[in-house]
């Protein structure tokens, strides 16, 4: 997720000329369901929206994120939202401190900002997977509305002009609204009836609105339909591609998009693979690659041998994971390209590389001089940096050197002069500009101050959909959020788990014991709890627990001797930080569709803590 473009594109030139599309990537554990639903939905796997939206929406609505920890830059433009008047409403079981703050403004006058309305915030706490009923309440509401509006002769809710030249499939989606029971919606959402239409109201009288979510959203069973519906909702009232109004999924690592555009995808485009075989003389892979779930299994039954780690700490950062650990440690050869030592190193194959490389920060001297790389921003914004530090060693090697170097080994010089690109790496962006859509002239456009704008279709309205249109969805709400895996065996669970970060973390690298919003210091193993439900279960607050998670395997996963927190979390749920806690998540548990470990739902069982401390 962090690897520059021009490393990401010589990656995938490699390893597709070696003869695959096996390219499991952090983007499969975190926003594959936003990539996966935008496509379907409006023809962009990414988001519509560019910073300046923010200064133009009547509305902003936050879905299962935690900007004030994990996206701290967020913050600004939201607030300056609410100090114009605009709203600002989050949908989070916890009472994340962030968000709340916009809940009790320092400012007298801003909270009288908006009319005579006291308040222009809002902050509802949906059931853990209960945002996809939530949203549908929503939309239901909008239609009551709207047939309201037309019995009276009222002005529209709906944006007729905008469904009907378009959008695909309102009627089948108006009759899925339909059939969709309100019980149902409060029982799944966890909220009332009275919220979901305060909500509605507040999403009503915004002419603009920008939907933002993260991995609250994409890391469930029906994420894809859960982000399918929220476009739904921002379709009936033409809020994508409008200034002020879109779609933004939030992203997490700092070129996660970039390396996507570049063709880091285990389901490559056939545009893709035409543009790579036309421009380069080998006959690219058709066939599908394995994604993160998939190439764990893959190892598992020997069916990959070699794994090749370009950044990240797959070991720690994968579900089930003595497993997972098993599968690397099954390679005849695993192979670590990183800045910084961690777990995985430590999981080694047969024969296990590490290759220290250097970071974007870092001088990157090559035979034509130094060099600038590439990223991509959320808001398909393309930047160049030169690293300004000295590395701490001259024996490391940059991305591209590194990965060059490894193609040259395997296959020789084809189907390029891999040194003459490492030479010089306005070659690789020559490349790039030849075979990846809207680069047309990429070392000259990236010179600009400020980088370029990709562009992305769906915010000009145009629809690269099967249909040619924005596409309505009329999936149905999940049956029962509680996997059929987990009501198989019988059992209840104590509590459903979610596991996030902490202040002190980046992903993997844990920088500090403390969790300071939520007033946790020098411990990480603890299990956030309503002191109802801990009372209910038998147990005490600080009191040490373990936790098991319910699968229909047979397969024991525990995780032991983590201290109960009393918390203002809804009854019911549980929250706990990952890493430590991904031994708990069923390989086989992840999204439909998006093959994403459902890391925001697991169902425990909570036990006295075993006297043996952690077992792994
Ligand atoms: N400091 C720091 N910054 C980071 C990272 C980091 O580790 N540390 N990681 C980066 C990466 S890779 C990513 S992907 C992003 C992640 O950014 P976030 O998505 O904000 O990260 P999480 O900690 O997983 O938080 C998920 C949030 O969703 C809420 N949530 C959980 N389940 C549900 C649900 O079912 N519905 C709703 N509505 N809310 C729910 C949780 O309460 C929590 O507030 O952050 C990036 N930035
Ligand atoms: N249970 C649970 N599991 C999750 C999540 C969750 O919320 N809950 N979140 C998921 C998400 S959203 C994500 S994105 C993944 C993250 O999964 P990963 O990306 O695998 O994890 P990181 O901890 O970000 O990886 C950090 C390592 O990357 C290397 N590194 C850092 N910068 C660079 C660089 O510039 N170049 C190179 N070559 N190496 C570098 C360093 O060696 C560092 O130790 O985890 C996922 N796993
Ligand atoms: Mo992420």
């Amino acid at each position: 997720g962090r690897a520059s473009n021009e490393a990401a594109f010589l990656y995938q030139l490699f390893v597709r000329a070696f003869g695959t599309n096996n390219f499991p990537d952090c983007s499969n554990m975190c926003h594959e369901a936003s990539g996966v639903a935008l496509g379907q939905s409006v023809g962009v796997g990414k988001g519509t929206v560019t910073f300046d939206d923010f200064e133009h929406a009547d509305a902003i609505f936050v879905f299962g994120q935690n900007p004030g920890t994990n996206h701290p830059r967020m913050l600004e433009p939201l607030r300056e939202a609410v100090k114009r008047g605009a709203q600002v409403v989050a949908f989070n079981p916890l009472k994340e401190r962030g968000l709340e703050r916009f809940q009790h403004p320092q400012h007298a006058l801003e909270m009288l900002t908006n009319g005579s309305e006291p308040l222009n915030t809002a902050f509802f706490r949906p059931a853990l997977g209960g945002d996809m009923a939530a949203v549908r309440g929503m939309a239901k509401f909008l239609l009551q509305w709207e047939r309201e509006a037309q019995a009276k002769g009222e002005p529209a809710v709906f944006d007729h002009a905008f469904i009907a030249e378009h959008t695909h499939g309102v009627e089948a989606y108006l009759a899925e609204l339909d059939a969709t029971a309100w019980d149902a919606i409060e029982r799944q959402s966890g909220l009332s009836l009275t919220e979901i239409e305060t909500a509605a109201t507040m999403y009503r009288r915004a002419e603009r609105v920008i939907m933002c979510w993260a991995m609250g959203l994409t890391q469930h069973r029906h994420s894809v339909p859960t982000l399918q519906e929220v476009v739904n909702l921002q379709l009936l009232r033409g809020n994508i591609g409008r200034p002020g109004a879109g779609l933004c999924p939030v992203r997490g690592h700092s070129n996660v998009q970039g390396d996507r555009t570049m063709g880091i995808n285990d389901r490559p485009p056939a545009a893709l693979l035409d543009a790579l075989e036309k421009r380069f003389a080998f006959q690219v892979p058709r066939h599908n690659g394995h994604n993160t779930v998939e190439a764990i299994n893959a190892m598992l039954e020997g069916k990959a041998r070699v794994f090749i780690g370009l950044g990240g700490n797959f070991a720690q950062a994968t579900p089930d994971s003595p497993r997972t650990h098993r599968a690397l440690a099954s390679c005849a050869l695993t192979v670590h390209i990183s800045t910084k030592l961690n777990r995985s190193h430590l999981t080694c194959g047969e024969d296990a590389l590490i290759l220290p490389c250097l970071g974007r920060t870092d001088v990157d001297r090559q035979a034509g001089g130094p060099q600038a790389v590439t990223v991509e921003d959320s808001f398909s914004m393309l930047h160049a940096s030169y690293g300004q530090l000295e590395p701490l060693s001259t024996q490391m090697r940059s991305e591209p050197a590194i990965i060059a170097g490894m193609a040259k080994a395997t296959l020789g010089n084809r189907p390029v002069d891999w040194d003459a690109l490492i030479a010089d790496y306005d070659r690789i962006r020559e490349l790039i500009a030849d075979t990846i859509s809207g680069f047309a002239g990429f070392n000259q456009r990236v010179k600009h101050p400020g980088g370029f704008y990709l562009g992305n279709a769906a915010r000009e309205r145009r629809w690269n959909t099967a249909s040619g249109l924005a596409n309505f969805s009329a999936a149905p709400l999940p049956e029962d959020l509680l996997p059929e895996q987990v009501r198989r065996t019988g059992q209840r669970p104590d509590l459903i788990l979610q596991t996030l970060r902490s202040h002190d973390q980046y992903n993997t690298t844990i920088y500090g014991l403390d969790d300071r919003y939520r007033g946790v210091r020098g411990q990480r193993e603890v299990v956030f709890a309503n002191e109802a439900d801990i009372r209910r279960l038998g147990f005490e607050p600080g009191q040490k627990v373990d936790m098991v998670s319910l699968w229909d395997d047979g397969v024991e996963r525990r995780v032991s001797g983590f201290t109960l927190l009393a918390f203002d979390v809804p009854e019911g749920q549980a929250a706990a930080y990952y890493p430590e806690t991904n031994p708990l998540v069923p390989l086989e548990s992840h999204g439909e569709g998006s093959f994403t470990p459902t890391s925001k739902f697991v169902a425990v069982r909570l036990e006295n803590a075993r006297d043996d401390g952690r077992i792994f």
